[in-house]
């Protein structure tokens, strides 16, 4: 089986409702990359990358077209269904861009899974769960307002709550988290993540003004040395997530007991195969982590389903997914979609989701034999 073509198509993600505020950004739209491969035999895998705008990491939606186009012309001819190989031959056509290479590998995971007809998940070694959790993102908001909205997403059936907080007056943050905290029912686990908009001293008065409140502090502080010198000086578990932006971080973080858990994003380390690695690393580590990614529709999201399906036993926190904030499915047909806080596993072969090209108008680029 050969490669015979490469389309990459750009589309708008406006934001359905409020925008999407963390500790760092305020969003309004996201701009998505979508990928099709198409092989000599017919076969055809789809991928996605969708940065969270310009400036969350030193990715953006331009970048990732760029790199594409960059990498695409060395993997024509080139066999998907070896993404040991095509990995290898992405990073010799250019050094870094590891979320952009992310898309390019999950249609080539698309197109095994339905060359072997087997679904992604099943390739990773198969599905130990066949519904997972979700969880909802509680934007930066008021005290009452985020009480408000934990209130309505546990109702809806979500068990995991993550609260944002982080790039205002710490009495706000505090505020919010005991608030918030007021109105979780048994059950309902807590992640409060700053999204590294907290210096070390609010880091650990924040803890300590919460030390009654059991949750998860998610990357708090901007560098990974920030976080590491919160070591023994918080009252809560400490989780990293934007500072492993590669599996030598998130290798260095378990030799360093840097943390209790990960919150992963596929594309930032490179995507399906490399979170396939990571899944590995936490759990010889007996570390949890979530399977997650920056943004993204149904292909980003599906791909995180079928990760997170393969995550063992007590070792996975969730799957966040943007289809809440989404207008429409690229596949009305299989839309990934969150009912009662839950995801189901695709069924269909591969990732289970195949976009509607007639949807996306004409590819910005196409590259082919
Ligand atoms: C909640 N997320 C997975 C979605 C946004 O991209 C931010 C991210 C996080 O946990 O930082
Ligand atoms: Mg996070």
């Amino acid at each position: 089986m050969k490669i015979r073509q490469i389309d990459v198509w750009q589309k708008d993600l406006p934001i359905q409702g409020p925008a999407y505020k963390m500790a760092l950004q305020t969003l309004t739209e996201l701009d998505t990359t979508l990928v099709r491969i198409t092989t000599d035999t017919g076969l055809q895998g789809w991928g996605e990358v969708c940065p969270l705008g310009p400036a969350y990491q030193p990715q953006h939606a331009a970048g990732a077209r760029a790199a594409i186009g960059e990498i695409a012309p060395h993997l024509l001819g080139e066999n998907p269904l070896h993404t040991e190989r095509i990995n290898h031959r992405m990073h010799q056509a250019l050094c870094g861009s590891l979320y952009a290479k992310s898309a390019i590998d999950m249609a080539c995971w698309d197109i095994s899974g339905k060359a072997y007809n087997s679904r992604v998940c099943d390739l990773l070694g198969g599905a130990v769960r066949e519904t997972i959790p979700s969880y909802y993102a509680i934007g930066l908001s008021s005290p009452e307002d985020a009480a408000n909205v934990a209130v309505k997403k546990q109702a809806e059936g979500y068990c995991r709550l993550q609260l944002k907080v982080g790039g205002r007056a710490l009495e706000e943050d505090i505020a919010c988290v005991k608030k918030v905290a007021e109105v979780l029912t048994a059950g309902t686990a807590l992640a409060v993540d700053a999204n590294r908009g907290l210096n070390v001293n609010d880091a650990i008065q924040l803890s300590a003004a919460c030390r009654d409140i059991p949750f998860i502090f998610e990357q708090p502080c901007q560098t990974y040395e920030q976080c590491l010198h919160l070591r023994g000086k918080l009252h809560h578990p400490l989780w990293l997530d934007e500072v492993i932006d590669d599996l030598n971080a998130l290798l260095r973080a378990v030799r360093d007991n840097a943390a209790e858990g990960f919150g992963m994003k596929q594309s930032r380390i490179g995507g399906i195969s490399q979170m396939r690695t990571a899944r590995e690393i936490c759990a010889v580590a007996g570390l949890p982590m979530t399977c997650d990614d920056s943004w993204g529709g149904d292909l980003v999201a599906a791909s995180c389903v079928h990760l997170g399906a393969t995550v063992t036993g007590n070792l996975f926190a969730g799957s966040w997914i943007a289809a809440p904030y989404i207008d429409g499915h690229y596949d009305s047909q299989n839309p990934v979609v969150i009912n009662n806080g839950v995801l189901k596993v695709p069924a269909g072969a591969g990732l289970g989701v195949i976009p509607d090209s007639a949807l996306l108008g004409t590819p910005a680029m196409s590259l082919s034999l």
